[in-house]
C-alpha cells in the first residue's frame, strides 16, 4: 500500500502547539479500548469494528475515491454517536494526572473520538484525526465539523464544493504530529500504553522508541497486546478499573 503523506493538513491536535511540551516526562497512548466503557467499539475485538466493516471498503484513501457517500455515512454515523457517549473513569484520571503532575505529560491518542478533551486534557495529539474535523483536499483547511459530511458540502474557507473528506488517518497514510511524537518519546521517563492492541505502526513501536531511550514502560490492557513482551510491567483488566488504579499509586515525584 502506497504511503500518501498529509504535510498539507496543519496541527492535528488538540492543545495546539503552544500547549504541547516538546519534552515531556511521561508519554501516554491510548487506543479504542480506552472508550469501550464508554460504549465505543474497539476495532478488532469480537464485537469490533472491523468484524462489522471491511478496512478496505472504509479507512483507505482508494476507498473514499471509489465511493465517498460510503465513506461519509460510516463516519457520520461515527460522529453522530459522540453525542450519546461520555468519558469514562479511565478519561477523566489521565486528565487528573496532567493537572497534578508538576512535569509535563503528553497524551497521544489513537482515538478520532473526543472523549479525552471532554475530560479536560489539553497537551493532547490526536495522531489518526478527529471525527469532529473535515480536511479539505483543495486548500488543505481542517475544519471543525461537528455534523454530517456529504459528497458536496462546501469548504468554510475556498467555498469549492465536494473536496472536503473526513479529517482522519487512513490505512497507508501518515499519521500526524510524528516528529513531535517521536521527539517526546525519545526524552520521556515513563511510557504507558492503554487500551491498544498494538497491531498498527507506527503506534505499535512506540513502546520500542521509549524503552531504548531509557524510559519504564507500562502496558494497561484488557488482555496482553501484540508488543506485550516488550514492556517492563503490565497491568491486566478494565480500563476504567486498572488507570485510576495506576495512577493512584504512582509516585510522581520518583519520575
Ligand atoms: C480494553 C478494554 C477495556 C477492550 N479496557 N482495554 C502491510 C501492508 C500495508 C500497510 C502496512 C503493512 N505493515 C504495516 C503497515 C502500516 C499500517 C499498519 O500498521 N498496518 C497493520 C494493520 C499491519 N499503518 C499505516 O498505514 C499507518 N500509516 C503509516 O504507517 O504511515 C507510514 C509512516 C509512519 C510514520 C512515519 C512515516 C511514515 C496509518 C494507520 C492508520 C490507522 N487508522 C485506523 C482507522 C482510522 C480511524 C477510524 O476510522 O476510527 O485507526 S485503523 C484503527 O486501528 C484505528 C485505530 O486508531 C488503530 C489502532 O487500533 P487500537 O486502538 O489498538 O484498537 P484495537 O481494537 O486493535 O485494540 C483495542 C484493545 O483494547 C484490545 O487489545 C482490547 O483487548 C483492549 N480493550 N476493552 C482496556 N475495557
Amino acid at each position: 500500500m502506497p504511503v500518501k503523506s498529509n504535510a498539507q493538513s496543519p496541527v492535528g491536535s488538540t492543545g495546539g502547539p503552544g500547549i504541547l511540551p516538546e519534552r515531556p516526562a511521561i508519554v501516554v497512548l491510548t487506543g479504542a479500548g480506552i472508550s469501550k466503557e464508554s460504549g465505543l467499539a474497539t476495532f478488532r475485538d469480537a464485537d469490533g469494528t472491523w468484524n462489522r466493516v471491511r478496512i478496505e471498503d472504509v479507512a483507505t484513501p482508494e476507498a473514499f475515491e471509489t465511493d465517498p457517500l460510503m465513506v461519509q455515512s460510516f463516519y457520520n454515523a461515527r460522529r453522530a454517536q459522540l453525542a450519546d457517549v461520555h468519558p469514562n473513569a479511565a478519561h477523566i484520571a489521565l486528565a487528573e494526572l496532567e493537572r497534578r503532575f508538576p512535569g509535563e505529560v503528553l497524551l497521544v491518542t489513537q482515538n478520532v473520538d473526543d472523549l479525552h478533551e471532554r475530560a479536560g486534557s489539553r497537551a493532547l495529539i490526536h495522531m489518526h484525526g478527529e471525527l469532529k474535523k473535515a480536511r479539505c483536499l483543495n486548500c488543505g483547511a481542517v475544519l471543525s465539523w461537528p455534523g454530517d459530511l456529504t459528497p458536496d458540502s462546501p469548504c468554510d474557507r475556498c467555498r469549492r464544493l465536494g473536496q472536503l473528506r473526513p479529517h482522519i488517518v487512513w490505512f497507508g497514510e501518515v499519521p500526524l504530529e510524528m516528529d513531535r511524537i517521536q521527539t517526546a518519546l525519545e526524552h520521556c521517563r515513563l511510557f504507558v500504553s492503554i487500551g491498544t492492541s498494538g497491531t498498527v505502526y507506527p503506534a505499535a513501536g512506540f513502546v520500542w522508541t521509549a524503552g531504548q531511550a531509557g524510559a519504564r514502560t507500562v502496558e494497561i490492557n484488557l488482555e496482553p497486546g501484540n508488543g506485550a513482551s516488550l514492556f517492563d510491567e503490565a497491568f491486566y483488566g478494565p480500563a476504567t478499573r486498572v488507570v485510576p488504579e495506576f495512577l493512584a499509586r504512582l509516585d510522581l515525584t520518583a519520575i
